[in-house]
């Protein structure tokens, strides 16, 4: 096929990895703004490339004519979770979503592949609208923890570099690790709560913190200056106390001061 073809054929994958991905992206950063945790701690997304795809049509035997209806990871998005529980949050939320038809689904976290891969993999049925038209494809959507995110990258490259020769006794250390990787996730899973309530808090501080300082700065164009550095100069002094419920009440306060200011210039 002619490299014009193959972008024709690849151009509106291009499209759907972009737009998935910022959709992601956004249901990650509208928890962070709101103080919360985020099921969904990294999103990736790439377009299988050329050579992968013949690749894959040569082992699979299909015809080129025929490679968008079967191969359904042209497009591909992983998201990457801290906790094995997110996995299945993230799964649920995309279950809910209407640009998404899923329409297989495999769970490989609660039955690991032979080679000792485990991920939760959902295939997807997406529109995106081209210049002639809409254009509904299929993507493959991938959802693991960041230590079975580390497990499947070595072991890629490890497949990569042997093909389908890989030592016995390589092949037996992989299990072996991903075993580790089963143990590591299910101790992280038990000091969750923790690690979220100190993820929380961070996030916490860091939405009241970023809304100080909107308000201070905006309070720069309406108040007098001498107030607003004293202001300044009381939450800096707060901050370094590092107590998140000084830094709450006086967030607070600041906001009513705020509201006034914006009351007295609509009179
Ligand atoms: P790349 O480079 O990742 O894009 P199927 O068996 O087809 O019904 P499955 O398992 O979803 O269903 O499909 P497939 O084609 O075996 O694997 C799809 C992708 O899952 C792979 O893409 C890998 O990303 C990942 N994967 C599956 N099995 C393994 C494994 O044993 N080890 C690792 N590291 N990854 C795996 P590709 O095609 O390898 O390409």
């Amino acid at each position: 096929m002619e490299i014009q073809l193959w972008r024709e054929i690849l151009d509106p994958y291009v499209l759907a990895v972009d737009e998935i991905m910022i959709k992601f992206e956004h249901m990650k950063t509208s928890y962070r703004n709101k103080g919360l945790y985020s099921p969904i701690e990294q999103v990736m997304g790439r377009v299988k490339t050329i050579s992968s795809i013949l690749e894959k049509a040569q082992k699979k035997q299909i015809p080129l004519e025929r490679i968008e209806e079967e191969i359904d990871d042209i497009a591909g998005i992983r998201i990457i979770c801290q906790f094995v529980d997110d996995i299945y949050r993230v799964v649920e939320m995309i279950k809910q979503r209407n640009d998404m038809k899923i329409t297989s689904e495999r769970d490989y976290v609660a039955e690991r592949k032979e080679s000792g891969y485990r991920s939760y993999h959902m295939n997807i049925l997406y529109t995106v609208e081209l210049s002639d038209g809409p254009k509904e494809l299929t993507a493959e959507i991938q959802i693991r923890t960041l230590a079975m995110n580390f497990w499947a990258t070595i072991e890629h490259s490890l497949q990569y570099k042997y093909k389908k020769n890989m030592p016995e006794n390589l092949k037996k250390r992989l299990l072996n690790a991903s075993e580790a990787i089963v143990v590591l996730d299910e101790e992280m899973s038990e000091v969750r709560e923790e690690i979220m309530d100190a993820q929380n808090s961070f996030q916490a501080k860091a939405s009241i913190v970023a809304d100080i300082l909107t308000n201070i700065q905006n309070l720069y164009k309406v108040a007098n200056k001498r107030e607003v550095l004293k202001i300044q100069d009381e939450f800096l002094k707060i901050y370094e106390t590092e107590d998140i419920m000084q830094l709450t009440r006086f967030h607070k306060e600041l906001d009513m001061i705020s509201e006034g200011y914006r009351a007295q210039s609509l009179k």
